[in-house]
């Protein structure tokens, strides 16, 4: 195979990588099929300058207990529409090496091994990353034992949400038992201030299916997986940078290639045939359905009929049409909610602004509740 004409040497390599440890749970697609794990963001809806815009993520698990799993949502607006909260942590993340061979005090060749085995030295680093405020208050995996939302674009206009109920040592946390319609998890946006000309108000949420690592749903059965691998034959080329020469030679002949590149296109010295796969959400084990958040249209607390001003006397004849003739709703409603208890222009509402226009009572939208 070699040449001593040539520096270059080709060898026929003839490898074989299997990264096919999941293939074997794919399933046949069968688009009858009921969705083993189906996973929806919804639409929502909220006003310009709020916070904590709750934005749940529901889930149907009929068939297994789920134990774990990671999402990554995506907003597709810059950060200067809707975002979710976060603040910059500091991590530290030590790693442990072990020394393979000293040029006298200093180690000059180290491998990188688990903590709890042999190693010679350590390394501490520190890094930032944007953790997101999340609310599992009332949700299937409120009491997990291990639940982190960070933003990979570290500007809040994304989130990687990872769940696992138990952790390993102490009292065993099972995961949520099949059911439907839950709420997984509430994530919770600002939207900043959306001028009401923006004519697109519509932030959709996206759930990244695409960067494997980042979603994963974890059932029960340990064999269980949302994704679908088809396998391929991949031939990749590799061209030597670096050839150990025997110069004792005449000519000087090859002797081995310490240094390989990959290369896509010939000339190559070697050939590796690899078995590889591509991964897909297997559709007939998991739906998934985006979302989005709409952002409505700014109004004034108090402006019932929506001509600016607020609490005045056509606002109160606007809330007697509305509700002892039938009259239109104010646009949007929350605009009758005079003491902002969630319920849009009711008697409560009026006898607020009966008394606030007659009596000299308090001003409209100045219950506590209206300030938040
Ligand atoms: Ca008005
Ligand atoms: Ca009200």
């Amino acid at each position: 195979m070699s040449s001593r004409n040539s520096y270059r040497k080709v060898t026929c390599l003839t490898l074989v990588a299997l990264f096919l440890s999941a293939a074997s749970v794919m399933n046949s697609p069968n688009e009858n099929r009921i969705c083993e794990v189906t996973i929806d963001v919804g639409e929502t809806t909220a006003f310009p300058n709020t916070t904590n815009n709750v934005i749940p993520i529901t889930i149907d698990n009929p068939v297994d207990t789920i134990v774990g799993f990671q999402l990554w949502i995506q907003l597709d607006r810059p950060p200067d529409f809707v975002i979710f909260q976060t603040d910059t942590f500091l991590e530290f993340d030590t790693t442990h090496w072990r020394c393979n061979a000293y040029s006298g005090p200093n180690c000059i060749d180290s491998t990188l091994v688990p903590f709890d085995s042999v190693w010679d030295f350590f390394h501490i680093d520190t890094f930032e990353v944007e953790r997101a405020n999340i609310d599992t208050a009332g949700t299937l995996i409120a009491g997990w034992e291990f639940l982190v939302a960070q933003s990979l674009a570290l500007n809040g206009t994304d989130l990687l949400i990872t769940g696992i109920a138990d952790l390993p040592g102490g009292p065993i946390t099972p995961g949520f038992a099949p059911q439907s319609g839950g709420t997984l998890i509430n994530m919770l946006a600002d939207v900043l201030d959306v001028s009401d000309t923006v004519t697109n108000r519509i932030a959709n949420l996206i759930i990244n299916t695409v960067f494997i690592p980042n979603f994963n749903i974890v059932l029960a059965d340990p064999g269980w997986s949302p994704w679908a691998f088809e396998t391929y034959w991949d031939t990749i080329g590799w061209i030597c940078t670096d050839w150990l020469i025997d110069t004792t030679q005449n000519p000087p002949d090859t002797i081995d290639c310490l240094s390989w590149q990959h290369t896509s296109i010939p000339p190559w010295d070697s050939i590796e045939v690899v078995l590889d796969s591509i991964a897909s959400l297997d559709t007939s084990r998991i739906c998934i359905t985006d979302g989005s958040l709409e952002v409505l249209l700014s109004y004034i607390c108090g402006d019932a009929n929506g001509d600016g001003t607020p609490g005045n006397i056509l606002d109160l004849t606007f809330l007697v049409d509305r509700i002892f003739r039938g009259g239109p709703p104010s646009d949007p409603p929350e605009a009758a909610d005079f003491n902002c208890d969630g319920f849009y222009g009711n008697i409560l509402d009026l006898t607020i602004i009966v008394d606030f226009v007659f009596r000299g009572g308090d001003p409209l939208c100045s219950a506590p509740e209206c300030s938040k």
